[in-house]
């Protein structure tokens, strides 16, 4: 594996490890658009980035339990019906920085960009299952705990020199409702090779580590796939668990996204003028949760007042209304008077009344993933 052959990137992103490549835009570029830009999408990778070049002899071979394998061709997914979904890609590790500031964690430090939101354009994974032989999920049938694991091209150190995976429960994956798909367009454009060309999986709703790229392969298998990533990794543990103490084996593998938010127009420490100040940024929660409200508080947390959300410009955003994309994020925005030294704080409510924990600490893990405690932001007022 070799780091020579990587995608050109955009400049202004700002990197927290080169090799590999993993890096985040500045804040304001997540509220400039409600669909993210391509080249200011966040980059995970966990490995080199891998050349596709033979497009028509690229294929994905479906196994496990099922008749007899099967091999895809770009051909055979593009003959399905395309869909275009909209949705939320989060890393379990945003805000990850801020966590460790607590106490030490493990694993690449991110502020608060590790999201993005894009057009996703593919086959719905139902569809494809169903032409292998995998029936779709109906009242009657039954998924016993199966899950559907993705292989993918690229190496890993993790996995020892072995591809990334991650898997899914069968029943989301034969689900048309669950919107997964085998995506080749990202914001109407073919995908790119940092995002996973020719073709990666999207699981909306999902922390974006089960949401695997450059697709190798697809196993039908009798539980979650072994994997580092999913039997070692992206595991939520209470505060008390430590490098020495540590069973990996008493947590799940980590699915839905819990509530969050973040302020994207200011950052940690900024100077402003005193007066009328825009407080601006996104809110998202898993498992299709809507965002049910926004709260902003301009004195460390005493009082609190509602921003308002959209989605599209110019449509209302409903927190399950027909107009409302489900797997998206809802930015927000509100207009407060400061007038002096002060700190901001940002916190979002989902649907089933979830809300964004107060405090970093009660929700410190040894992997720094899910910080999703309150936003705040600093604001010092000067001239
Ligand atoms: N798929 C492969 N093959 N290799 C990876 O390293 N990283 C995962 C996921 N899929 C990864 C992968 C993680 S942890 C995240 S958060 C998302 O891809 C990031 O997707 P993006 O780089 O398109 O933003
Ligand atoms: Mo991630």
């Amino acid at each position: 594996s070799t780091y020579s052959e990587e995608p050109p990137r955009h400049p202004s992103l700002i990197i927290n490890s080169k090799e590999p490549f993993n890096a985040e835009p500045p804040r304001s570029a997540l509220i400039s658009s409600y669909v993210t830009h391509v080249d200011m999408f966040y980059k995970r990778n966990h490995g080199p980035i891998p050349i596709v070049d033979d497009i028509e002899s690229y294929h994905v071979d479906v196994s496990g339990l099922i008749g007899s394998p099967k091999k895809l061709y770009m051909r055979d997914i593009r003959s399905l019906p395309k869909y275009n979904v909209t949705a939320t890609l989060q890393c379990a590790g945003n805000r990850r920085t801020a966590m460790s500031k607590v106490k030490a964690v493990r694993g690449v430090g991110w502020d608060i960009s590790a999201i993005g939101n894009a057009v996703w354009g593919g086959a719905k994974l139902a569809d494809v299952l169903e032409i292998v032989g995998v029936p779709k999920l109906t009242s009657v049938t039954q998924s016993d705990g199966k899950h559907v694991e993705f292989v993918s091209i690229d190496k890993c150190k993790e996995e020892k020199g072995g591809p990334y995976k991650a898997s899914i429960p069968l029943s989301q994956a034969t689900s048309p409702e669950a919107d997964v798909l085998l995506a080749y367009e990202m914001n109407w454009e073919p995908l790119n090779r940092d995002h996973g060309y020719p073709l990666r999986v999207v699981v909306p709703g999902v922390i974006g580590a089960r949401s695997v790229k450059w697709l190798d392969s697809i196993n039908i298998i009798a539980e979650p796939c072994q994997g580092f990533f999913m039997a070692k990794d992206y595991k939520m543990f209470p505060p008390s668990v430590n490098w020495d103490n540590i069973n990996w084996d008493t947590r799940r593998p980590q699915m839905d996204f819990p509530v969050q938010s973040a302020i994207c127009s200011l950052e940690d420490v900024n100077v402003i003028a005193p007066g009328k100040v825009k407080v601006c940024g996104y809110a998202a929660s898993g498992g299709g949760r809507g965002i049910e409200r926004l709260d902003i508080s301009i004195d460390g947390g005493k009082n609190w007042f509602e921003a308002s959300r959209y989605q599209n410009p110019g449509i209302p955003y409903e927190a399950d209304g027909v107009n409302s994309d489900k797997w998206a994020w809802v930015l927000f925005e509100a207009i407060v008077d400061i007038t002096s030294n002060t700190e901001i704080a940002a916190k979002a409510v989902d649907i089933a009344g979830n809300v964004q924990p107060e405090s970093v600490e009660t929700i410190w893990n040894l992997r720094g993933i899910l910080n999703t405690s309150w936003h705040k932001v600093q604001v010092r007022v000067g001239h």
